[in-house]
């Protein structure tokens, strides 16, 4: 039975054949070509708004807290005393504003390509462009692997590739050079997270399976996670984490874990100590 509500127009990401979920769409709030790429702000029946760069779906506001949440908090908390992040991408906000939450950061350089993006959200998306005005924020409008080339050697703690899909423009943020140069950035316990896409689908996971291995090379760890992300093509995402010899989970004392998390947040929606645990163990569809 078709659904009462007539939508007479809709959203659905298309990338190589693979479809994700069919927004209804009740208004198209924004939409613009930046120097980059399309940006479209769409009001979606089911999601709130939603934030597509030239029609992936990059966020919504009913599920960005999954993404964002889990691409920060795991590696933040295995870190024994982060301090400095880079994150490379993340023009919306959404990862810097969880970074933020805890007060042992000093430091973090967002290094987004797009202003638009960074003005998109925070009009459009306050709630998760909300720590743009944090003191201990630095943006840069500039290209993610320029920075990480020029940047002086072992400053960071934690790198966080928040990106878009390994295609176009974004491609290098995916690159031996590109990880090699990150690798160097970092101080003693460093590590690296990046987005990396759906465990389902065969083109993304053979770009991710050598990025690993790339990123193998330059790490003595490197381990895959995954999370419920209803609003991304096939609703499952990937992240990998790379460490120069803390295990995820076998250097994880679960009580002080909730300690760590009772300290910086009482309001997460997705991440907590079973969450975490749960998170690396893979299905054997997505064992690499
Ligand atoms: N970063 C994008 C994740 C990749 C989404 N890919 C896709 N829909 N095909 C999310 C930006 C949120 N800070």
């Amino acid at each position: 039975m078709a659904d009462p509500k007539h939508h007479q127009l809709q959203h659905t990401e298309y990338w190589k054949g693979h479809t994700g979920i069919t927004f209804g769409v009740d208004d198209v709030l924004y939409s613009r070509q930046s120097p980059f790429q399309h940006i479209q702000v769409l009001e979606t029946d089911a999601f709130g708004k939603l934030l597509t760069l030239d029609g992936l779906v990059m966020m919504t506001e009913r599920d960005e807290f999954v993404y964002h949440e889990m691409i920060t908090h795991p590696a933040l908390c295995l870190h024994p005393h982060p301090r400095n992040v880079l994150v490379i991408g993340g023009g919306d906000g959404g990862t810097v504003r969880e970074i933020l939450r805890h007060e042992e950061i000093r430091h973090v350089d967002l290094v987004e390509i797009d202003a638009q993006v960074i003005e998109v959200s925070r009009k459009y998306f306050p709630a998760v462009a909300s720590a743009f005005d944090d003191r201990r924020l630095i943006t840069h409008v500039r290209d993610g692997t320029d920075f990480v080339r020029n940047a002086d050697p072992e400053i960071y703690d934690l790198v966080i590739v928040d990106s878009t899909d390994p295609v176009g423009f974004a491609e290098g943020l995916f690159g031996e050079d590109f990880y090699r140069a990150c690798s160097k950035l970092l101080r003693e316990h460093g590590m690296l997270v990046t987005q990396s896409e759906s465990p389902f689908d065969e083109a993304f996971t053979r770009s991710i399976h050598r990025a690993r291995a790339l990123l193998g090379r330059l790490f003595k760890r490197t381990h895959v996670y995954l999370a419920h992300t209803p609003s991304y093509p096939m609703g499952t995402w990937s992240f990998t984490l790379a460490t120069q010899g803390i295990h995820p989970i076998e250097d994880l004392d679960p009580v002080r874990l909730q300690q760590r998390i009772a300290e910086f947040a009482d309001d997460l929606r997705y991440y907590n100590v079973g969450v975490h645990l749960g998170a690396f163990a893979l299905p054997n569809f997505a064992k690499g």
